[in-house]
């Protein structure tokens, strides 16, 4: 846990461009955007990945969603559409190990992703 790279951005130790925060999530520019806006929304406790997850934690899962709705809303990006991802282990490319949710909006997406 001591190596959370994001529980680092929580605790402002690491520096983001926040976005959105409630009592339970945090939300912040990607470093390395792949779309006009690229928002990764994170719990603000620490579970490593999807397979980590835990039944209580599951309106907490939620809640990451709601918060999609509402920066994709005050973005302005919620009409036209988005997408939201979230990596789970190597294979998917997930290379931050506290889970996030990526939102990403402003340009058309291709399916199925690479
Ligand atoms: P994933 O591949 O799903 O684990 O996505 C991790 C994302 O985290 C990746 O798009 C780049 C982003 N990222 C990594 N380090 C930092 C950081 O220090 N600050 C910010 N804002 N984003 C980061």
């Amino acid at each position: 846990m001591s190596d959370d790279l994001f529980l680092k951005i929580i605790s402002r130790e690491i520096p983001a461009d926040i976005v959105f925060e409630n009592d339970d999530v945090l939300a912040f520019r990607d470093v390395n955007p792949q779309a006009p806006l690229h928002v990764l929304i994170i719990p603000k406790i620490h579970i490593r990945t999807i397979n980590d997850m835990q039944q209580q934690d599951a309106e907490l899962f939620g809640k990451l969603f709601f918060a999609a709705r509402e920066i994709a809303l005050e973005q302005g990006i919620a009409k036209d559409g988005y997408r939201v991802v979230m990596n789970c282990n190597a294979a998917a490319g997930q290379t931050v190990f506290h889970v996030h949710l990526h939102l990403l909006g402003g340009r058309k997406f291709d399916w199925p992703p690479g």
